[in-house]
């Protein structure tokens, strides 16, 4: 078993559904043992686009690395993702972070995401639920990593928590609208 740390956003339509459908799809393949409070966040890298929530959660799996992004590809196509600009709106983006403390980079595929330590949209959410995980090739924590970017533009939104088994999530009672 392998554990791994995936990152998920979303910035169109209802928003907090989409990541209540992402959960449940993964779900179905993967355990997941803990999910980080939803943040609601400044677009990153191109600005004009809406708002994104974003949010990491853990899973332990047995599938290989290309075969966990063969099947969130296909998670994102399922729950409606239309393919955008670099970079652009998205009804649902679900990213592998990290896989135990694999190093791996081919034209699929590159773990540790490379984008990480520059995206607090991702540090804020991940150093909930792992702030001593230290980044494979840089030795630095998540906390640190978080501690050096602006973060100025997430905003944690303790009233959108997902139960750690989404299962348990009944719509109205935690339904936020978007
Ligand atoms: N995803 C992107 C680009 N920019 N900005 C925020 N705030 N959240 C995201 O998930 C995001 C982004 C590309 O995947
Ligand atoms: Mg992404
Ligand atoms: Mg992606």
């Amino acid at each position: 078993m392998s554990l791994m740390y995936l990152s998920l956003g979303s910035n169109l339509n209802d928003r907090y559904s989409n990541l209540q459908r992402a959960i449940a799809r993964l779900q179905e393949h993967f355990t997941i043992t803990a999910i980080s409070p939803v943040y609601a966040t400044q677009p990153w890298g191109d600005s004009d686009q809406p708002s994104f929530l974003n949010l990491c959660l853990a899973a332990t799996t047995s599938k290989a690395p290309r075969d966990v992004l063969r099947l969130i590809k296909s998670i994102e196509v399922d729950l409606g993702r239309q393919p955008s600009r670099h970079w652009g709106p998205r009804l649902i983006d679900i990213d592998i972070l990290f896989y135990d403390k694999l190093i791996l980079a081919d034209d699929e595929l590159t773990i540790p995401h490379p984008h990480i330590a520059e995206r607090a949209f991702v540090l804020a959410p991940l150093a909930d639920i792992i702030p001593n995980f230290r980044h494979p090739q840089t030795g630095e924590t998540i906390q640190e990593m978080l501690d050096s970017v602006d973060a100025s533009g997430v905003e944690r939104l303790l009233e959108m928590q997902f139960p750690t088994s989404a299962r348990d999530y009944v719509p109205g009672r935690d339904q936020v609208a978007s």
